[in-house]
């Protein structure tokens, strides 16, 4: 069984958020998604419309989704790889070459896809007007 592991916040789960997952799950037979919670987020600068336990009822709806488990901390991957049995690692293209996933490489394969133009959580809250 081939075991595949990804991050991300995932607010306000949009289509780009789903080509993601689902080619991510194509990977592989197994898909585990590390979810930022609302402390991991205030690092990145981020405030989620949906608090954790939210995006997380709707990552565990999502068809390619296996396991959901939390993301708190830039130092959990390594760890992460190794508990969970991780064969591959994959991440937006936005992340391609960023050191924190680089580094797995020597634990897993690591793939960037290609992110889905038009379309993100910003942009979405930009278009409804509401202040991003
Ligand atoms: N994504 C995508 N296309 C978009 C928007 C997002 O392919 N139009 C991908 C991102 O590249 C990422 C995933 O969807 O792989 C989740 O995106 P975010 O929720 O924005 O996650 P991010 O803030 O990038 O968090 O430790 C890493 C971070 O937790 C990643």
């Amino acid at each position: 069984m081939k075991r595949v592991l990804t991050y991300g916040t995932y607010d306000l789960l949009h289509w780009g958020h789903i080509r993601l997952l689902q080619r991510a799950r194509a990977q592989g037979d197994y898909l585990v998604v590390a979810l930022s919670t609302e402390s991991f987020n205030e690092g990145k600068g981020k405030k989620t419309y949906h608090d954790f336990d939210t995006r997380k009822k709707m990552l565990e709806a999502v068809r390619y989704v296996d396991l959901v488990i939390p993301e708190d901390s830039w130092d959990q991957k390594i760890s992460d790889v190794k508990r969970y049995e991780i064969d591959v690692v994959v991440m937006g293209g936005d992340w391609e070459g960023d050191p924190r996933f680089e580094v797995l490489t020597d634990y897993c394969d690591v793939v960037y896809l290609d992110r889905t133009e038009g379309i993100s959580t910003t942009k979405i809250k930009r278009d409804l007007g509401i202040n991003a």
